[in-house]
């Protein structure tokens, strides 16, 4: 049977169902990693599972979300997560040593296996050849005790890219234009495999550009072959021993296919709020810049940086612009300052971050108020940032760095601006993995710290046959998981549901979590009613278990996007859409609900009937959701299932 790369590798690793598109599989997970945000959840429901050690070939721990450390808050779930990885045969990679999807793509990825993360953006590791895929720490927990992951078996759409990138244009321009013919919705349980001769001169840094921010149009996963580029790549790394050549067969079906003329691609820009709005450097060339902000997980590669470098070498940042620069590993950190281009970024007037997330999540260099913020990273979404009326403009390096020049946005292709300078990049890159504690088979009797900020995780009730409540709140389109559970300053106290639970909605609105509470207590379902793709962006699970927390029930949308459905589940909360997408129009905010048939609508595939006691009208809801994923509900989530089971 010819199949796509995809397939290829799904099938290797399939455990339970059939690879049929739109199915749902269980397969096996080679590889996971987690970051520190979600990471104490997820560990401490790894310890809940009472699992002597990781089952997996390699787990992996980073910290690079939040290392401000303003407060003991972070620094006790760091010891946490390093006394907690010794423990079960984890890898930890220490706080400095880089973000988790470049350090692993550098050190630990390899061609055609599987990789679980706890973050949206671990399809990263497909520039390398594998499927990657961003789940909830719950999900992760569950794969790292060897057990399976479910999804539904995707729908593949090639991407075959021709031709050869002009000077100026980057591969985050590349993305940016699948993001321009794709948008961030729609594109659920889809994978985007990526081919044509184009790829040859894709290095796998760039490669990975592409799939990292693949997240942002909502599909699974992104993929690339492992080519003799990827062997190049992990040659230099002295990992030439995890190299595998793996493509699609020749004869390969697709569902769709796209094809991409890279001469073609013009620089680009995504505009404020969202990754998909589009438009090419040229509409926006004079505009003023405030802020540029160069780093994260898309684009702060040794290719990358050393680009930037040069660019500013010789010159001075705008007196009107704040510039920064977060090397994405301790490797790239150590390497640009061997090479003389961490000097050209200071002399410029640059500032230069820790290697770690940082500012893209909102963890320090907010922005002055309305400012016009230019940065590399893969999210702009409203407020993330932490200033509210800032806009983010998202951009490859190089047109970052010319903004930082510049004072205003630039089109490159300007005579004045001139030519692109040439890279001259090493064929090996340096090793030291001293950052990283490998885990130690002898010891298995660590302590584990707890700080005072640690609790256990909430427990959850199995599912009532009726559900009586309120819907607490409506939002609109498009909500991401950053507007049910902000991160920034509130990131410190994603290990302390109780506290954390109370900021839910902050910025949509701040009532809700006192309201939901009020509701909860007085013995009332809460209902969340929500517009279409409810839940993108980050996979952090938080955003299903403090609503959980708060008595959240059921979620009502329009649609759903694919990990926060997941985590909705895990957590024991409904995920509902409407028949009749208009149905949204005619229920509000404070509306009595009553479902009185959810257990009998589950058991026999029936659509559930919400009964709207204030409006005096009946709606009808649909699910998608397994024979697997119904019994969780039922059973209050995934840790209850999986006690029931055992
Ligand atoms: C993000 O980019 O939104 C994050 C922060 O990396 C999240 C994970 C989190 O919320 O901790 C993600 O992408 O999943
Ligand atoms: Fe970190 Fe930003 Fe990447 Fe998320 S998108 S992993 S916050 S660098």
């Amino acid at each position: 049977m010819a199949d796509n790369l995809t397939y290829k590798i799904l099938r290797k690793h399939l455990v339970e169902g059939e690879l049929i598109p739109g199915k749902e599989i269980g397969i096996r997970i080679d590889q996971t990693l987690t970051q520190d945000a979600t990471g104490t959840m997820a560990y401490l429901q790894f310890e809940a599972m009472e699992i002597d050690r990781v089952k997996t070939e390699i787990s992996v721990s980073y910290v690079d979300h939040n290392t401000l450390q303003q407060g003991f808050e972070n620094a006790d779930d760091h010891k946490y997560l390093q006394t907690v990885a010794a423990k079960y045969g984890v890898h930890f990679s220490r706080p400095g040593n880089g973000i988790c999807h470049q350090v692993h793509l550098e050190r630990f990825g390899k061609p055609a296996k599987t990789l679980l993360g706890s973050d949206s953006h671990t399809p990263t590791g497909g520039g390398i050849g594998m499927i990657s895929i961003g789940a909830g720490g719950l999900d992760v927990a569950v794969a790292m005790g060897g057990g399976l992951f479910y999804l539904i078996a995707p729908e593949v759409i090639k991407i075959e890219l021709n031709g050869e990138l002009r000077p100026w244009v980057s591969a985050k321009d590349i993305i940016l234009h699948v993001l321009s013919l794709l948008s961030t919705k729609g594109n659920v349980n889809k994978v985007l495999e990526y081919c044509g001769v184009g790829i040859k001169n894709l290095s796998v840094p760039e490669r990975a550009t592409i799939t990292n921010m693949g997240a942002e149009t909502g599909v699974t996963t992104s993929i690339f072959p492992s080519d003799e580029v990827t062997l190049n790549f992990l040659k230099a790394q002295s990992r030439a021993a995890d190299w595998q050549e793996i493509a699609a067969d020749k004869a390969a079906q697709y569902s769709q296919i796209i094809k991409i003329d890279l001469g073609q691609i013009l620089p680009m820009v995504a505009l404020p709020h969202s990754p998909g709005n589009v438009v090419s450097i040229k509409e926006l060339a004079g505009k003023k810049v405030d802020q540029v902000e160069i780093g994260s997980c898309t684009n702060a590669s040794l290719s990358d940086l050393t680009l930037v470098g040069n660019i500013l070498k010789n010159k001075k940042v705008h007196p009107d612009v704040s510039l920064a620069i977060a090397p994405g590993s301790r490797q790239v950190f150590s390497m640009i300052s061997k090479s003389g281009v961490l000097a050209m970024m200071i002399n410029a007037g640059a500032r230069i971050m820790e290697s770690v997330c940082g500012f893209c999540i909102g963890c320090g260099q907010a922005p002055q108020t309305d400012a016009v913020s230019v940065r590399t990273n893969n999210r702009n979404f409203e407020g993330r940032s932490g200033t509210a009326s800032a806009g983010i403009y998202l951009v490859s390096p190089p047109i970052a760095a010319l903004c930082a020049i510049y004072g205003e946005f630039v089109d490159p292709f300007n005579p004045d601006i001139g030519a692109m300078p040439k890279l001259d990049l090493p064929n090996s890159f340096d090793i030291d993995d001293s950052m990283i504690v490998f885990p130690d088979v002898t010891k298995t009797n660590t302590d584990i710290f707890r700080g005072p900020n640690i609790g256990a995780p909430p427990k959850n009730r199995a599912l009532n046959k009726q559900l009586i409540g309120e819907v607490a709140i409506k939002v609109r389109d498009k909500i991401t998981t950053d507007h049910i559970m902000p991160a920034g300053p509130r990131l410190k106290f994603r290990s302390n549901i109780k506290k954390y639970s109370t900021f839910v909605f902050e910025g949509v609105d701040p009532d809700f979590s006192r309201n939901a509470e009020k509701l909860r207590d007085s013995g009332k379902a809460v209902f969340i009613l929500a517009g279409d793709s409810y839940g993108q962006g980050s996979s952090r699970e938080h955003a299903a278990l403090c609503p959980m927390y708060l008595g959240v029930k059921a979620v009502i949308a329009i649609s759903l996007e694919r990990i926060h459905a997941a985590n909705l589940v895990n957590f024991g909360i409904l995920p509902m859409i409407f028949s009749e997408p208009k149905d949204y129009d005619n229920i509000s905010q404070g509306d009595q609900l009553s479902i009185s048939n959810i257990i009998e609508a589950l058991d026999n595939n029936q659509d559930i009937i919400i009964e709207n006691l204030t409006k005096k009208t009946k709606v009808k809801m649909k699910y998608t959701l397994s024979l697997r994923q119904k019994e969780i509900i039922k059973s209050g989530g995934l840790l209850n299932y999986t006690k029931n089971k055992s």
